[in-house]
């Protein structure tokens, strides 16, 4: 179980508790160690494991108690009692976006409010701003939480839905009977939040795939079945959906199933204006009528004079004429990515060492990585003091020496304080090879504020890249105050890097900020954000992000070489202008 999950299930006592009357000093514990988790970044299985749950801020052996129980059995038998004691309809409010335990009791204790239902038409009716402590604010903010609840339910995060879809896929491919398996729909399109899990299962002959998938140990019940279609729910809440197709008809059914609607839409009216008739497509309107009259995708796209278009751009947000016109870059592949920018080690709150790090970066073929610890302010992830970062500075200029294929560079993630200032002096920071500035406390300041903290980090001289620039978490946080578009002329103004960090809770930048910061100029790096070995793999979900915001290996920082990497640097951009680094200035000799 992964420190989300158990903040998230903390979390839900203390709202369960509210919601019962519980005392308010027991309730605010609950949220407090949440929150710690939340931002501890080591895994608190690790803490387990060496029987340091209560160095958790926040934690002790009651909590303590609750959290091994939940790393041990995956379940809770107190939360699972609370969810009993507290009425369902209560508990769906509590998803309301904006609506917090203690508002919610409120609204139930004084007009007896259960359900989504009445809640929206209380709001409607006014009734919730004559509440105590509530205003017509309260009220809309119900409204736009409810409306964004409408949106966004049942929806998974990418980073939840790949390595299920992947597992799957796997199994699936071993059942006799399966000639090939196959991600499809939103999940393929690689969108960062998708519906359902998409599966499409090429058959010859008998296979037995419903079957055995009913009966797998993540699956808590099979919500429908059909001939050649099963749908089923996960113990997680994730939808997924398994198709089976003759083998031979495999091509048509993944094209279809791959979607979008709107990319098929713009397929046909394209074919319409003239080249080629929809039925010549071979695009059914259901699966059923899904005729065999292609061979692949590839060979599909080129019937229709078309390059191939990758599932990423298959939107309807004007691909098809754009790949008409070669307007279409090479998409973003792993292969171009030469180093990773943004990674952690047990200097901070990392898990790794620096030499484990470097050693899983060259597994990868990178040849470059950064280390980017935590500065002293943010307490919670162990951040560094200057002495520390020194020690980690000299460590790192050791293992480069031994290093023959490969640099490691000395870097900072510096925090911007709520003022806007850094948390390391300038020269400190002039020192290292390269810094990275991040926002991670004052969230809820004005836009006026955030963008002040902003543009001072970027104008500032030793600052090379802002880390997560919005502070999204995806599906948990909104974005603080950005306004995107001063942010990317400013990034564009002062040759700054932005950020897309590949860690799947975040994905931030996103795909459309992503694309217009590309219209803008600015360059970008794709970053892990790593805190061990294991999530350099996140690189994917980066890619990815890029690939979707039609972006190409020439728009990303870290698919250049070391020296190319160095130039784009705004402090090596002041000390070399245009040309190259001076060999003697260079990380490594
Ligand atoms: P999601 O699951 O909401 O994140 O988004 P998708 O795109 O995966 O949508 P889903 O799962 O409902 O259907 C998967 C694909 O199947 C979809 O991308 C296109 C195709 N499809 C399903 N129903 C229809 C339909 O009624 N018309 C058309 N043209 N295509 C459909
Ligand atoms: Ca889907
Ligand atoms: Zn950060």
């Amino acid at each position: 179980m992964t420190n989300l999950e158990l903040s998230w299930a903390l979390a839900e006592m203390g709202d369960l508790l509210e919601l019962k009357g519980e005392e308010a000093f027991k309730v605010r514990a609950y949220h407090r160690a949440a929150r710690a988790l939340e931002h501890l970044e080591e895994e608190a299985a690790g803490l387990h494991v060496r029987g340091e749950l209560e160095r958790i801020p926040g934690v002790g052996k009651n909590l303590a108690k609750k959290i091994a129980e939940l790393l041990e059995t995956g379940r809770s038998t107190f939360l699972e009692q609370l969810r009993q004691e507290v009425p369902p309809g209560l508990r769906d409010m509590l998803a309301v976006p904006g609506l917090g335990a203690k508002s919610v009791r409120l609204i139930h204790q004084h007009l007896g409010i259960t359900t989504l239902e009445e809640l929206e038409r209380a709001a409607r009716e006014r009734k919730i701003r004559r509440l105590p402590g509530m205003g017509s604010k309260t009220e809309l903010a119900i409204l736009r939480g409810l409306d964004m609840l409408k949106e966004h339910r049942d929806r998974v995060p990418l980073g939840i839905a790949r390595p299920l879809g992947r597992l799957f896929c796997r199994q699936i491919a071993a059942l006799p009977g399966v000639t090939r398996v196959e991600v499809a729909g939103s999940l393929r399109r690689g969108r960062p939040m998708v519906g359902d899990v998409d599966l499409l299962v090429g058959v010859k002959g008998p296979t037995e795939v419903k079957e055995v998938m009913a009966r797998h140990p993540q699956v808590k019940e099979v919500l429908q079945e059909e001939a050649n279609r099963l749908s089923l729910r996960t113990w997680a809440g994730v939808k997924v959906e398994i198709f089976l197709v003759p083998d031979d008809k495999f091509a048509p059914a993944w094209m279809y199933l791959t979607g979008s609607r709107a990319h098929l839409e713009e397929l046909k009216r394209f074919t319409a204006g003239g080249r080629l008739s929809p039925e010549s497509l071979g695009l059914p309107s259901n699966l059923e009528e899904v005729a065999a009259s292609f061979s692949s995708e590839e060979e599909l796209y080129s019937r229709l004079g078309l390059p191939y278009i990758i599932p990423e751009w298959r939107e309807g947000r004007g691909e098809v004429l754009a790949a008409r016109e070669g307007r279409l870059p090479a998409p973003l592949s792993p292969e171009d990515i030469k180093g990773d920018l943004h990674v952690h080690t047990c200097y901070s709150d990392g898990l790794h060492t620096i030499r484990e790090m470097v050693e899983a970066a060259r597994a990868r073929g990178y040849r470059y990585l950064a280390i980017t610890e935590h500065s002293r302010s943010l307490v919670v992830a162990r951040g560094l003091n200057v002495e520390q970062l020194l020690a980690q500075r000299e460590e790192i200029a050791r293992i480069n020496r031994e290093l023959e294929d490969f640099v490691v560079l000395s870097g900072i993630e510096v925090d911007i304080l709520p003022d806007g200032c850094l948390d390391l002096e300038d020269d400190i920071l002039a020192s290292l090879d390269i810094v990275i500035a991040s926002i991670h406390s004052g969230f809820n300041q004005t836009e006026e504020q955030i963008m002040a903290r902003l543009e001072a980090a970027m104008r500032h001289p030793w600052v090379d890249i802002i880390g997560h620039p919005t502070g999204r978490m995806l599906g948990r946080r909104p974005p603080y105050a950005v306004n995107l578009e001063r942010l990317l002329e400013l990034a564009a103004e002062t040759g700054t890097i932005l950020e897309i960090n590949a860690s799947p809770d975040r994905l931030d930048l996103d795909e459309d900020a992503a694309r217009r910061a590309k219209e803008h100029g600015v360059i970008l790096a794709v970053n892990t954000d790593a805190h061990d070995t294991a999530r350099l793999d996140d690189m994917g979900y980066g890619i990815t992000v890029a690939r979707r915001g039609w972006l190409g290996a020439q728009d990303i920082l870290n698919t250049r070489e070391l020296d190319g990497v160095l130039k784009a640097l705004k402090r090596n951009k002041r000390k070399w202008g245009q040309g190259s680094p001076p060999r003697e200035e260079r990380p490594r000799p």
